[in-house]
């Protein structure tokens, strides 16, 4: 019997420890670039990609759409005889899974890991078990949590909102679910405690008081964050931005609106964001663009790693493996200073047709080789400094003279003005996109 999971049974007796083989390796079961220990910079990649498995897509998802019946049948919960004991053998695949994977952490909503009691108590009491039980696959696997969450959009009671309901006794029941979660995730050692608001938006604004909403999001935010401050919590509060789905408008719309609406409730020291590449998708961004403006206000925090389709607009949850994209994320997140409690978790789901017992390993193993890739791309950029050194170069009149006393508000706005009228010429200096395009492309082919 293998030491990483608790249960009597492997769930993925053909698969072993997946190992790096090398950007030559013709094997599906090994990585191509992700070598762990090897050092990027001045870290390991280890350390720099941080990566989580998603308990519920890898777990709980089981291929069902709305147009058809489940295609994964899951092997740990066809041999369970009630709802616990199903959750118990999920977390020993989980924790084979994951450590066969070799990905340090995972992240999990309430509700993946425990099933809904009768009563909310029970609920907690179910938590609370497996909680206990999660602990001690975690030290046996060597797997830590990223960060936790609470489910918040599946259950009927939710279907109006959680914190932005018009019934207070929703937001009642909605807080004292976020706080067991926050117990569970202090008590596995969290780093982080994500709130993705699916419901926290509207479906009509004909029914619906938009500041009454948005400062009750804020008031339980807050309570939130004092809960778990006060008892001596001190991971992350994230917050990550999605523009719809299934809310047709959600109040944490895209990065911009949430930093926004973090200082305007004075809640940008506990909280940073937590940044979907499918969701940047949807809300008209690109993945760069969240990522560029969360790291440009320090506030980038940790990252759901997926894509989309970009030609459908869904929520598609697809496992990443475009390296263009993952390599300007890893730029993007290097020059924030990298992760400090956050990671790469793989918001993903393999396809209703991968039906192979290996296929989850497959995806997996792809996602983490297009960060790992992206990352010596983002690094290359970095070491050779002609890119951000062009940045530099493009503002360097506000280094001195006038530009310097502009940028620390010596100016009034009639010398600038007169100023101005000096200038005649100014302004036809080449952005050298194309030039910067063609470099990007020498780094991506590793020449
Ligand atoms: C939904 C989504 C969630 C959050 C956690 O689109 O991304 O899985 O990541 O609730
Ligand atoms: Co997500």
């Amino acid at each position: 019997m293998a030491d990483y999971y608790t249960g009597k049974k492997e769930y993925f007796p053909k698969i072993k420890k997946i190992k790096y083989a090398g950007a030559k390796s013709g094997n599906p079961l090994a990585f191509k670039y992700y070598d762990a220990e090897k050092k990027v910079g001045k870290k390991k990649m280890k350390d720099h990609l941080r990566f989580a498995v998603a308990y519920w897509h890898s777990f709980c998802a089981d291929g069902a759409d709305p147009f058809g019946a489940p295609t994964h049948p899951h092997p740990w919960i066809a041999d369970a005889r009630n709802p616990m004991e199903a959750a118990e053998h999920k977390m020993d695949a989980a924790f084979e899974f994951i450590s066969k994977l070799g990905a340090e952490f995972y992240c999990f909503h309430d509700r993946d890991m425990s099933p809904e009691g009768e009563t909310p108590a029970e609920s907690i009491k179910n938590l609370e078990t497996l909680a206990a039980r999660a602990k001690k696959c975690q030290k046996a696997a060597g797997v830590k949590l990223l960060w936790g969450t609470s489910n918040l959009f599946t259950h009927p009671r939710f279907m109006n909102g959680a914190a932005t309901n018009p019934e207070f006794s929703v937001v009642a029941l909605a807080a004292s679910q976020v706080k067991a979660a926050i117990d569970a995730t202090i008590e596995l050692g969290g780093q982080g405690f994500t709130f993705w608001g699916g419901r926290e938006g509207y479906m009509s604004l004909l029914n619906t008081d938009l500041k009454r909403e948005k400062d009750h999001l804020a008031r339980f935010l807050s309570m939130a964050r004092d809960y778990g401050r006060k008892q001596g919590w001190k991971g992350a509060f994230y917050i990550e931005p999605k523009p719809m789905e299934p809310a047709k408008h959600q109040y944490d719309y895209d990065t911009e609106t949430v930093i926004g609406f973090l200082r305007h409730y004075g809640l940008d020291k506990d909280f940073r964001l937590n940044i979907e590449a499918n969701h940047a998708e949807l809300a008209g961004h690109d993945f760069f663009h969240e990522l560029e403006t969360a790291a440009s206000e320090g506030l980038l925090g940790s990252v759901d790693a997926n894509r989309g389709e970009p030609r459908n607009g869904w929520d598609t949850d697809q496992f990443p493996n475009n390296y263009y994209e993952t390599a300007l994320a890893m730029y993007a997140i290097l020059k924030g200073g990298g992760f400090s409690t956050g990671g790469l978790n793989f918001d993903a789901k393999i396809r209703r047709n991968s039906v192979d017992g290996e296929d989850l390993f497959i995806a997996h193993i792809g996602g983490m080789d297009a960060f790992a890739a992206g990352l010596e791309i983002a690094q290359r950029i970095i070491t050779d400094g002609v890119i951000p050194g062009f940045v530099k170069k493009r503002y360097v009149s506000f280094n001195a003279g006038d530009g310097a006393k502009f940028e620390k508000g010596e100016l009034s706005f009639e010398t600038l003005a007169g100023l101005g009228s000096a200038y005649g010429r100014a302004g036809l200096t080449s952005g050298k996109q194309e030039y910067l395009e063609n470099v990007l492309n020498r780094y991506l082919l590793g020449l």
